[in-house]
């Protein structure tokens, strides 16, 4: 027993001298600080949540399965809510092309203009439901960066149209 309590002792006397109360302060306070900043400074994929956030609710009327909702003002597509998919996400087994035609439609809730883009969804055959074709703004085929008939899947890995969707860009701003 004597010779635990010494052994106690002189382990923690030898702790007691080589740290510090500020310093053991001052290196849990960094900890604590780095801690916070890490969700913030690491490259996290926030896409998910960005897409939460923008998904139908009382800011964003209509019926993402219908052709008339305000998102679809310039598409030219089957619509992917009626394909497996949803309004901003491609169905099961598909991928979104990255290159894209993009659009200005204005929501009937907030009568602000938004910048929407109609990714296809690519790698299964056409899904031929609920075929949208609007083209607000959209110019003849020989102006081809102002013209939506175009199968964006040709710039995508695999290059089989199966739908569209129509995804929220951002606030478009005048001027
Ligand atoms: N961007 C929709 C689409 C796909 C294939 C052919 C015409 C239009």
């Amino acid at each position: 027993m004597k010779f635990l309590d010494q052994f106690f002792e002189r382990s923690t006397r030898h702790v007691a001298s080589t740290t510090s109360r500020r310093r053991f302060l001052g290196r849990l306070g960094s900890f604590l600080v780095a801690g916070a900043a890490m969700p913030v400074l690491l490259p996290v994929d926030r896409t998910a949540k960005a897409l939460a956030a923008e998904s139908p609710q009382a800011g964003d009327p209509g019926d993402p399965t219908s052709c008339d909702y305000w998102r679809y003002c310039s598409v030219d597509g089957f619509l992917c809510s009626c394909c497996g998919g949803t309004v901003n996400s491609c169905p099961p087994g598909t991928q979104g092309s990255e290159v894209t035609w993009v659009g200005t439609c204005r929501n009937p809730a907030d009568g602000i203009d938004y910048i929407i883009s109609y990714n296809d969804c690519c790698g299964k055959h056409s899904c031929a439901q609920c075929a949208c074709t609007r083209n607000d703004s959209e110019e003849p085929m020989y102006r081809p960066f102002n013209n939506n008939d175009i199968n964006w899947c040709l710039g995508a890995d695999a290059n089989v149209y199966n739908c569209t969707v129509a995804v929220i860009r951002g606030v478009a701003k005048a001027g």
